[in-house]
């Protein structure tokens, strides 16, 4: 029999038919209707195309300070085959975990309980030092921004305000190619700096200062976990920054007070050298994700003994993929107003029936021994794991510490 690995090569590379999608919530967009499966075309941030990276690196030699402030343990060897690797490793435990090639019948079971006691208890136990948070927007919502799709604050329900036709019009590189001025709109109402971190944020610091984050992975660009205090390199901002900006056109990299200067002055951007349109650097649909995002997480979610996946709808690929990329007795902590990142019930049964690993979220599985939900608002979620855990104290040092910062500004 053929190892699974080598299965996953094939369908890959078109030797076998790739499975079909089972994963509730994959990306599509109201205006194709709603109801593509765009599996690998993501919302901010398509997949990446690995024949990209190079080029990108080449014509982007100058670091910048935020670059300059990363580990240089993060990021060692930066060639175009460990990208490749990288991007074929994600693919290929995604596709596993699609077809259950995984091999593991029986897997170690971490946690005593299948329950949000169970992962305190785990974490209690000091067995755990290795957690990776994974966010989306909805740790950011009670900051005041929207995300893309709660009733009432949502881009939904801001579409006239937005001139949009679908709320990821926003982050669609066409759209913007052909009107670039709602999302400037939306840049300016966002602009890093105008809003402050939320509890889940300084949930995640805490996790950070208590020696247990390995790294922390966010779609959102609202740079929250800097201000925060994260430092630089346990963040990966998978959906790029509004740190620096590129012409479209001709790549002449601007800065960010150049940016922040055009939007607040109501411009669209446009390149000094040769008019083209200049966009911050986050990642649009369709576009390829940063370089350090495919380095870390190869090395970061094999080692991860702990998943905590905060205000996400895990529908924007790869990102939403990264949940298949830890070891099958990783505990995976969804906190969320609702379930995401699920197998179809139905399916969940089928696979429930074969193994315990799945695709997915186990959420609905009959024979889940590691995945947990803990359903309603990020930030109450947060400040409930905080006081089971008793780290009360330290979490009000942290907010208190906050306050200050702001009136000493
Ligand atoms: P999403 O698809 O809008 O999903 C957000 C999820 O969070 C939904 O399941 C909501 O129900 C849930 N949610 C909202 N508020 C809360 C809350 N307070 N507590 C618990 N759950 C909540 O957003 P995703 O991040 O999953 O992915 C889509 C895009 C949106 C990503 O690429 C983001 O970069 C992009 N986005 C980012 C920001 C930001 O930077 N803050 C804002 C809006 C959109």
């Amino acid at each position: 029999m053929a190892d699974s690995k080598e299965v996953a090569s094939r369908v890959l590379t078109g030797e076998a038919e790739a499975p079909k999608e089972t994963c509730k919530g994959s990306t599509s967009t109201p205006a194709e209707g709603g109801t593509d499966s765009k599996e690998f075309e993501g919302a901010i941030g398509g997949m990446r195309d690995p024949s990209k990276i190079n080029e990108e690196e080449d014509s982007d030699e100058e670091e910048d300070d935020y670059e300059d402030d990363l580990d240089d343990d993060d990021i060692e060897d930066e060639d175009d085959g460990e990208d490749h690797e990288g991007f074929m490793s994600m693919l290929q435990n995604f596709i596993m975990s699609k077809l259950d090639l995984s091999g593991h019948g029986e897997v170690e079971k971490v946690l005593e309980e299948v329950s949000v006691e169970g992962v305190v208890k785990y974490i209690k136990s000091g067995q755990c030092k290795n957690i990776i948070t994974m966010a989306g927007a909805g740790i950011s919502t009670s900051a005041g921004i929207p995300d893309f799709r709660s009733p009432g604050t949502g881009l939904y329900n801001n579409l006239e305000k937005y001139n949009l036709p679908f709320p990821e019009a926003i982050f669609d590189i066409d759209f913007f190619k052909s009107n670039p001025k709602p999302f400037f709109v939306l840049a300016r109402d966002l602009y890093p700096g105008a809003f402050n971190p939320t509890p889940s944020h300084w949930f995640i610091r805490l996790l950070h200062e208590k020696g247990l984050l390995l790294r922390h992975y966010t779609q959102n660009i609202d740079t929250l976990e800097h201000v925060a205090g994260l430092p630089a390199e346990k963040v990966v901002e998978a959906h790029g920054t509004f740190r620096t900006s590129h012409c479209i056109a001709c790549h002449k990299e601007y800065s960010q007070e150049w940016m922040k200067e055009e939007i607040f002055k109501d411009n669209i951007p446009s390149c000094t050298e040769c008019s083209g349109l200049v966009k911050p650097d986050i990642v649009f649909f369709r576009e390829n994700l940063p370089t350090r995002f495919f380095h870390l997480m190869q090395s970061d979610f094999p080692k991860c003994d702990l998943l905590l996946i905060m205000g996400t709808s895990l529908t924007v690929q790869p990102f939403a993929m990264l949940i298949n990329n830890v070891p099958s007795s990783c505990p995976r902590l969804l906190i969320n107003r609702e379930k995401a990142g699920t197998v179809d019930p139905m399916m969940a049964m089928l696979q429930g029936m074969l193994s315990s690993s799945g695709s997915g979220l186990a959420l609905d599985s009959p024979r889940n021994t590691r995945d947990v939900a803990l359903l309603g608002d990020c930030d109450d979620g947060c400040v409930k794991l905080v006081d089971m855990l008793d780290w009360k104290e330290d979490f009000e040092k942290l907010l208190t510490s906050s306050k200050k910062d702001d009136k000493a500004e």
